[in-house]
């Protein structure tokens, strides 16, 4: 098939409350909606999914919008595509820019499925030679808290919304002790920490004070670009260590397996140039003992479903960052909402992604000049 039209929508949806990390409180996500028209006349649909400001990856909106527009685009023109795995090939020539890619990519995979008539979730366990499961069981990310009253109700409300496994954002040695507290009191909750870069190799006598048989995994307690100091760190510490921010690529997995800087992976498609590289990156965590799961970052519809399709894979058990529609925005970009139900997320049995954008936001995307 022939991509002959992509258009890009940047919107804005105010949170229901900032979420806090160590990057930056984030009180309204920027996203831009990808649309990709191939020459059957059937639409693909993607989510562009850097933040405004460069503090969690290098990328921005405006800058991976500009590389889409620059130097995607050109790419796409007259190209003929077969498999969804020839855009990945064709986007590789572009050094970084992965939430750019992506954003296309992940497109062109909506777009594949749609013409097979076939789910994303389908096509991706169809890939991968495997099965994938109807109900999703799903996590919840919850961010930085400053007393222990906020977090323990912050905690109390996801179990009873149904989430189940907890993780919580640190940014300070104090935001540690409150969450060491919460993991006592709730010894039969599946706990995660995620520090999004906050420390440093000091906090490793800290780190093995909280450990706990209901702490699973802590994510990303150091720089970005480290692996050596998180080897260092993972030999100190007998919880299991999982990198987010490092993981650009399949290559970056296999430096943190090599160096043994972590024991997991929290895997977001959009970080890592989309879904041909992320199902590189799972085979190969099945294959080295690597725990990989789905991670989020506060997507949208779109994304979400693409997130929920990657989840859905078996063998991709542990329950990702997936949280319900509401969670984080009172009016979505899609018509229907992903529903918690026993603490699971069902995909929708639609073709692709399986969900549409309302009639407002398709109205607006069309009307924006094509790139192509
Ligand atoms: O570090 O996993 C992260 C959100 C934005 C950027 C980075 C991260 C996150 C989350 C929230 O933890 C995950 C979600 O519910 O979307
Ligand atoms: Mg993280």
């Amino acid at each position: 098939m022939k991509i002959i039209k992509m258009h890009l929508l940047p919107i804005k949806l105010q949170l229901k409350r900032p979420f806090i990390s160590n990057h930056e409180t984030v009180s309204q996500r920027e996203i831009t909606i990808i649309g990709l028209k191939n020459d059957a006349g059937i639409w693909g649909y993607g989510e562009l999914e850097a933040f405004s400001a460069p503090y969690y990856t290098a990328e921005t909106q405006k800058t991976a919008r500009s590389i889409i527009r620059d130097i995607i685009s050109p790419l796409l023109k007259n190209t003929h595509i077969i498999q969804p795995e020839d855009i990945t090939s064709i986007l590789s020539v572009i050094a970084g820019n992965q939430m750019a890619k992506a954003a296309v990519e992940t497109a062109v995979w909506d777009l594949f499925a749609k013409t097979q008539r076939q789910t994303l979730a389908a096509l991706i366990a169809e890939k991968m030679n495997t099965t994938y499961h109807q109900n999703i069981p799903v996590g919840i990310s919850i961010g930085a808290k400053s007393s222990f009253a906020e977090l323990e109700k912050s905690v109390v409300s996801a179990i009873s919304q149904g989430y189940q496994r907890i993780k919580i954002k640190v940014i300070s040695i104090e935001g540690l002790n409150l969450i060491k507290k919460v993991i006592q009191k709730f010894p039969d909750l599946t706990f995660m920490i995620d520090a999004n870069s906050s420390f440093n190799l000091s906090i490793a006598p800290k780190l093995a004070e909280i450990s706990a048989p209901n702490l699973v995994m802590i994510e990303q307690p150091l720089r970005t670009t480290d692996f050596v100091e998180h080897s260092r760190l993972q030999l100190e510490c007998k919880t299991r260590l999982c990198l987010d921010e490092n993981i650009f690529s399949l290559d970056d997995v296999k430096t943190a397996y090599s160096l043994k800087s972590a024991r997991a992976i929290n895997l977001k498609s959009s970080r890592v140039g989309g879904i041909t590289n992320a199902l590189a990156i799972i085979s190969f965590c099945w294959t080295h003992d690597l725990l990989v799961w789905c991670g989020g970052m506060l997507e949208a519809g779109i994304g979400r479903a693409t997130n929920l399709a990657l989840a859905s894979l078996t063998g991709l058990d542990f329950p990702g960052d997936i949280s319900a529609s509401s969670r984080y925005y009172s009016k979505d970009i899609i018509t229907s909402d992903f529903i918690l139900t026993n603490g699971k997320i069902s995909l929708p049995a639609k073709p692709g992604i399986g969900v549409s954008l309302t009639p407002a936001y398709q109205k607006a995307l069309k009307n924006t000049i094509s790139l192509l």
